[in-house]
């Protein structure tokens, strides 16, 4: 068995509800096989959310750390590949705080990139029928602050715990007036059920098309 912690985050930015969170919970109630999952809600607040994962992390004693995101605007769910060493928030978290270019860890490296087997797990999603991508930027906002925040966390002090972040679309339900894309959470939670075993199942990675343009 393969242990996984798996968080979510609360809604932000007006939003009734965060898919990351609504997904987590659908998996937790059905996990897939060979997986042991634990989960965790993050407020959407920085540095907090940091603490909380950081609490998280040490009750679950994972040996893999899933963060997830809602990524609202994305049509598909997105592997990411790095986290950066910037918080630079568009818009105020749940606290009321907007830091501006402000280091995540005074003198840490410039990035992490993910230790999941990054194409793996987008190949796998592609191939149960549902769409996935590689993302570049984990953005500048709070989700990006946890997935630094994790990356440095393992990196200095549990080598041997792999993590990563995985950023899903908003659901239909609050989109019915934007013209924005979506994604049905059962899909979103399918998707992070077939991450989550690729991820237990291979620390290598598979070579196939994935990058971007701009
Ligand atoms: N998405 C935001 C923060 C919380 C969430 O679910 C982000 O992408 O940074």
């Amino acid at each position: 068995m393969t242990r996984v912690l798996l968080t979510g985050f609360a809604p932000f930015e007006g939003n009734d509800v965060n898919t990351s969170q609504q997904a987590v919970e659908a998996v937790a109630t059905d996990p897939p096989p060979g997986v042991e999952v634990v989960t965790a809600e993050l407020p959407c607040v920085f540095g907090e959310a940091l603490d909380a994962l950081r609490e998280a992390v040490a009750a679950a004693d994972p040996d893999v750390v899933l963060c997830l995101g809602q990524a609202g605007g994305r049509p598909d769910v997105t592997v990411e590949r790095v986290a950066i060493n910037v918080d630079d928030a568009r818009i105020p978290d749940n606290s009321g705080e907007q830091p501006i270019d402000a280091p995540i860890v005074e003198d840490g490296p410039a990035a992490y990139f993910t230790t999941l087997p990054l194409k793996a797990c987008v190949a796998a999603v592609r191939e149960a029928g549902l769409p996935a991508s590689v993302s570049q930027t984990a953005g500048t906002f709070v989700c990006n602050h946890v997935f630094y925040g994790l990356m440095h966390l393992l990196a200095t002090e549990r080598p041997d715990t792999r993590g990563g972040f995985v950023h899903v679309p908003y659901a239909p339900e609050q989109v019915t007036d934007k013209g924005e894309p979506s994604l049905p959470v059962g899909a979103t939670a399918d998707a992070l059920r077939v991450i989550m075993v690729t991820a237990a199942g291979r620390t290598d990675d598979i070579k196939a098309v994935g990058g971007a343009t701009h």
